[in-house]
This record gives C-alpha cells, sequence and structure tokens, in this order.
C-alpha cells in the first residue's frame, strides 16, 4: 500500500508558530502510522513562497527578495527537523520543478478551453491573498479575518479561470464520494459554498503591479494567481512535469491536511483544476478516463492561545523550539492531539500541558512502565518473569483488566483511528478504553498488589507482572507515531531495541508476547521527570 500524504505549504512572510507546527505534527502522526504498519509511506511539507507577503516581509527586512526567501525557507525546514518531523521532502513554490509543473498544468487548462482574459474590478486581502465579495466583507468593508489590513482595489485586465463549468461536477463528486472531506461538517460548509458561490475568478495579475511569481506560460505581462500556483505544489513535488513514472507512483495524495481556513481552495478550487487539467492530460487521468483526484481532504480546527485569538499584535505567538525548551517536545504531541479534539477547535493552555504532563504521562504511563519493570527486576532476577505464554492472563479475569483479545481489540481500534486521522480517538482508547487500557493496567497493579503477592503466590506474581511489561510494550507501539522519542524509551528500558521495527513484520510486533519472558532488563529511567528539573 503507498500513503502520500502533505501539509498546506506555509507563507515564508514569518518563522513557524505553533498553528503550522500542530498541522505539520499531524501530518508526521498519521505518516509515521502508516509507515509503521509497513506501507510505503511519502510525506511532504514545503513553503509558498510567490505570494505578495513574501514581497512586503522581505522589503519590510531590508533584503533582496531571493537572499529573504532563501533564508525562510531554510528556517521552516530547519525548524521541521529539529523538532523531528519526519518529511520525505520539502517543496519551495520557487523551485525549478514546480515552474515546470505549474507551466505543464497551466497548458494543460489552457487547452480545456477554462482559461479565458476579462477586465474587473475588486478588493483583494494580501492576508487571505484572495479577492473578496461585498459578502464577504465586514459592515465596515473590512476583511473579517484581517481587519487591520487594507484591502487593495484591484482593476486589471487578467486570465479568468472557468470555476463554475465545475460546479456540477463538485457537487456531484462530494455527493458520491462523502469521505472526500473530512470532517462532516466541513463538507457541509463548502457544499454551500459552492452551490452558492464557486464563480469564474481571476488566476493572474498583472506583472508591473505583483513583484512575484510565475510567468503565464506565453505572456510574460501576467504573473499567475499564487493559490493557483501554491496548490500544483502536490503534483510538483511527487514528478508532475519532470518525472512521470514518479508521478504515476505516488498520485493521487492519499490525504491533504489542512486547517478549516483553507478548505475552500482545497475542496473546491483544486478539484475544479484538476478536473479541467485532466482532460488534456493522460498523467492526471484514471484509467476509466476519470480525473485523478485527490483521495481525501481533512481540515482541523483553529485554536486560540490562553483563550486569545493568536496575532502578532497581541503578541501571543508561540515558536515551537521555544515550547520545546519548555517541555519534550513529546509531550506537546500528546498534549495537541489529547486535549483537542482532531477536527475541531481549541485552546492552547500552559497550565493543562502540565496537567497532562503530570497525570496522563508521569502517572499514568510513566509510573506504570517503572513499578513493571522495577517490581520484575527486584522480584525475578532482573528479568522479565518466566511465564508459559499460552495461559497467562486469562488467570487475572478476577479483576478488571480483559484478556490478550482486549489488547488485540485496543490494537484494531488504534489502527482504524490512525487510519481515519482520528489521532485523538487512538490516545483516549489507550489511555482510558475499556478491557485493556493503561488506565485499567494501574488499576490491575492496585488490586493484584504485587508487592504482596510475591509472598503467597510467586505464579501469579509472574503472570501479572508479565503481563503489565508487554501491556507497556504494546503501547510503546501503539504510541509510536504521536511520541516517537518516549516509544523508544520505552522499548529500551524493557531491554529491546527500537530498530527492532525495521526487521519485524507489523504484525508480529503487536503479537501479544513479543517480550521474551527471562530476557534482561536494564536498570529503569524515570520516562517522565519533574518539569522544570
Ligand atoms: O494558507 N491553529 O499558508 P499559511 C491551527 N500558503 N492551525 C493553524 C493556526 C491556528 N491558530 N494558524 C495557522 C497558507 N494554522 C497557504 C497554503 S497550500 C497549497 C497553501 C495552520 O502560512 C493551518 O494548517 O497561512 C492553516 O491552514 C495553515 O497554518 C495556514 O498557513
Amino acid at each position: 500500500m503507498k500513503y502520500y500524504i502533505t501539509t498546506p505549504i506555509y507563507y515564508v512572510n514569518d518563522k513557524p508558530h505553533i498553528g503550522s507546527t500542530y498541522t505539520t505534527v499531524a501530518a508526521d502522526i498519521l505518516a509515521r502510522a502508516h509507515r509503521l504498519r509497513g506501507d510505503n509511506t511519502f510525506f511532504l511539507t514545503g513553503t509558498d513562497e510567490n505570494s505578495q507577503k513574501s514581497v512586503v516581509a522581505a522589503e519590510k527586512s531590508g533584503k533582496n527578495l531571493d537572499v529573504y526567501l532563501n533564508e525562510m525557507a531554510a528556517i521552516w525546514e530547519n525548524t521541521w527537523k529539529e523538532l523531528g518531523v519526519s518529511f520525505d521532502d520539502f517543496i519551495r513554490t520557487t523551485e525549478e520543478r514546480h515552474h515546470k509543473a505549474v507551466d505543464r498544468f497551466w497548458k494543460a487548462v489552457e487547452k480545456s478551453g477554462d482559461i479565458y482574459k476579462d477586465t474587473y474590478e475588486r478588493h483583494y486581502c494580501v492576508g487571505c491573498e484572495d479577492f473578496k465579495t461585498d459578502s464577504e466583507l465586514n459592515k465596515d468593508d473590512r476583511c473579517p479575518l484581517h481587519p487591520n489590513k487594507d484591502l487593495d482595489l484591484v482593476q486589471e485586465e487578467n486570465y479568468f479561470f472557468k470555476a463554475s463549468a465545475y460546479k456540477d461536477d463538485i457537487l456531484q463528486l462530494f455527493h458520491n464520494h462523502q469521505n472526500f472531506i473530512q470532517p462532516p461538517k466541513r463538507l457541509n460548509e463548502i457544499r454551500s459554498y459552492v452551490k452558492n458561490g464557486f464563480a469564474d475568478f481571476s488566476i493572474s495579475r498583472e506583472a508591473k503591479k505583483v513583484t512575484c511569481g510565475i510567468p503565464v506560460p506565453g505572456d510574460d505581462s501576467q504573473r499567475i494567481y499564487v493559490w493557483f500556483d501554491a496548490l500544483i505544489n502536490y503534483m510538483s513535488a511527487v514528478g508532475y512535469g519532470t518525472d512521470d513514472e514518479l508521478f504515476k507512483k505516488w498520485w493521487p495524495a492519499n490525504l491533504h491536511l489542512v486547517g478549516k481556513d483553507i478548505i475552500k481552495f482545497h475542496c473546491a478550487l483544486w478539484p475544479a483544476m484538476i478536473m479541467s487539467a485532466a482532460k488534456n492530460d493522460p498523467l492526471l487521468q484514471n484509467d476509466d478516463g476519470s480525473p485523478k483526484l485527490p483521495e481525501q481532504i481533512f481540515a482541523h480546527g483553529f485554536f486560540t492561545i490562553e483563550g486569545q485569538k493568536m496575532s502578532k499584535s497581541l503578541g501571543n505567538v508561540i515558536d515551537p523550539l521555544e515550547l520545546a525548551k519548555e517541555y519534550p517536545f513529546d509531550a506537546i504531541r500528546y498534549f495537541f492531539f489529547r486535549e483537542i479534539g482532531f477536527g475541531n477547535d481549541g485552546n492552547f493552555d500552559r497550565a493543562r500541558i502540565a496537567e497532562r504532563y503530570q497525570s496522563d504521562l508521569a502517572n499514568t504511563l510513566g509510573n506504570l512502565l517503572n513499578r513493571a519493570v522495577n517490581m520484575s527486576r527486584k522480584y525475578f532476577d532482573g528479568k522479565v518473569p518466566l511465564v508459559s505464554l499460552d495461559s497467562q492472563i486469562h488467570k487475572l479475569s478476577d479483576s478488571s483488566w480483559g484478556d490478550v483479545e482486549a489488547v488485540e481489540t485496543l490494537w484494531q481500534q488504534v489502527d482504524e483511528y490512525y487510519k481515519t486521522a482520528r489521532i485523538d480517538l487512538a490516545l483516549e482508547a489507550i489511555w482510558n478504553g475499556e478491557g485493556a487500557s493503561l488506565i485499567l493496567a494501574n488499576r490491575l497493579v492496585e488490586e493484584t498488589k504485587p508487592f504482596k503477592l510475591i509472598k503467597e503466590d510467586p505464579e501469579k506474581t509472574a503472570l501479572v507482572l508479565y503481563t503489565l511489561l508487554e501491556f507497556c510494550r504494546n503501547v510503546a507501539w501503539m504510541i509510536e507515531p504521536v511520541m516517537p522519542k518516549i516509544s523508544a524509551d520505552i522499548i529500551k528500558q524493557l531491554g529491546q531495541n527500537p530498530n527492532i521495527i525495521h526487521q519485524t513484520k507489523f504484525t508480529d510486533l503487536k503479537k501479544w508476547g513479543g517480550l521474551e519472558p527471562g530476557s534482561d532488563l536494564p536498570e529503569p529511567k524515570i520516562l517522565f521527570p519533574r518539569l522544570g528539573e
């Protein structure tokens, strides 16, 4: 199975903040989940550089545009690297490969008769990089998303894209593929946008008025509109216009992960663009001639910072690299997806991070591992207790802990949740599910009291401790996509090598009994030290 996942490509007028980090980490988690399952995975992120915002920011910084773009793109790429994001490629829209893709795509759309010239006069918001109709503006004629920015009144002759010609096809697509847009509330939003407002729109600007952008093929006096160019990045990175075989291997994307602010472009404009280009480009056609559209777009919500909108003027924009100095980054990753239902809006609150760190991570996960390893070492000669793998666990049925099947069921749920991008539900099941979960494993310790039981029934104690250790091993792999470092630490503390993943099939990895009875347990370390230590 192949899995191709993308993040939005971010504007470079500023460095990464925790909003872009949230999306990028979500994509990282899903990419890791697919890699773990053995899928051939390609994870793309990058920067959107042909934007008027870049020009303004470069001018402000007093730097030449190219110098500015190179510096900013490096900051974005390095931030993700420092945070351990496992992207496979980083695309910049100023790259040659992207220009080639855009050129090919534009020509295919043109050949389909969907590009025409027209003169118009409209308001343009540089914040959104989008035209605004009167009905989209606030009462004071300002953009609701960027009320502090003056709108530009654009009066030009430009190239237009015949989006309206695809209105019915797009609505049909939504009808036939109910999963095309997730979560469903976003589908409803977009459906009504397409029904009521999906009109033809300008896809170029006069070159003399914008200082950046890719030239319109055959007309150097015009530059391609930034969104029309940006969306094509998802194809240029996998060889469109430069490497047909590579493109056939990866396209269509399985998932475009985006924030709710840009669904109009991804869920309506992008499929319409592909439908148009596909008419004249066999590379974009399925065997039956239909357009090769992305499989799914998942739009997550936005979060506020301690209850307030994140904004430069409020001074509450958070740099992820700074945040990673305050808390282990795995804990932030956990917090993002445990605290906020994926798809919903949420709030970033430091007090809640600290609470979750202490209760869910240190007390529930860290403590369980620590107790299980310590007691096993103490009572069983520094080793994983020797138990017979056939008979075990069923004998524990007098406690609230389920049996081996409960762990298998948990795996199935977790797998399904990762597949459907419900990272939040995967974590909820691991911590709090029925039958087998971290909460129940802790309860098993309280109910069976191995530290007393060892005097009365060493055999049963061995069984309890093996169960706890083996459950920790399973949990380590379940949480690997979300907390890769913590996962590796757990595996090491259980005396195994995390690189085992490269030699072991996923089905074997999650089979009960992976921890060999009688194997050595190293000296345990605290998994989640007190914050500030
Ligand atoms: O829109 N909460 O780039 P952009 C959660 N270049 N996510 C947030 C967020 C918040 N408060 N703020 C930003 C663009 N994001 C275009 C995309 S794609 C072909 C072109 C995240 O730099 C979220 O993913 O403005 C949002 O969609 C994205 O940053 C917007 O990034």
